[in-house]
């Protein structure tokens, strides 16, 4: 049972992902990463999002560089949300991921984060479930005072 499953193109994209990791790991959110591309394995993305439900899984964040089509792809075989979080490191230095990752057709939208900002991926994946639960809500307000507070102190007010 994990309420998010986050998929990523390569083995490579592995630590540019720790943000969201921690990020579900402090909000009790019950996830799983998997590696999955959707150009090298689509028969094995294929198999993995139709055992979407009987994994309990509510939302799908999905990281790529390059050609990062994997968002897309699950979002075209996938009613649920699905947060894409396009990856640097290529020679146009995330430009392509970003294009390929937020252009989708109308009808089949991917939520797209920043390049790179996987943390936001999994704050807004965890306001997505909050919705259905007061104590996430009044957690992750309680983290953005504490967050305000931090900074506040970090800057000497
Ligand atoms: N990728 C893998 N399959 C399709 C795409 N777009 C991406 C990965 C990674 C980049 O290609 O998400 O960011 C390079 O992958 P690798 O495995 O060659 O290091």
């Amino acid at each position: 049972m994990s309420e998010v499953l986050i998929l990523i193109g390569s083995a490579s994209d592995r630590t540019k992902m720790e943000g969201a990791l921690t990020r579900l790991r402090e909000s009790g959110v019950s996830h799983e990463l998997q590696v999955l591309s959707a150009h090298r394995d689509p028969e094995l993305l294929d198999a993995r999002l139709a055992r979407l439900d009987e994994d309990g899984v509510e939302v799908v964040i999905c990281a790529a560089g390059m050609a990062a089509h994997l968002a897309g792809a699950v979002a075209a075989r996938s009613v649920r949300p699905v947060i894409g979080v396009p990856l640097s490191g290529s020679a146009l230095s995330g430009w392509d991921a970003l294009l390929s990752t937020v252009q989708m057709p109308r009808g089949v939208p991917v939520a797209t984060v920043g390049v790179d900002q996987a943390e936001n991926a999994a704050v807004l994946a965890v306001q997505i479930l909050a919705v259905r639960s007061a104590e996430r809500r009044a957690a992750l307000l309680a983290a953005r005072q504490a967050e305000r507070t931090r900074r506040a102190a970090a800057s000497g007010l």
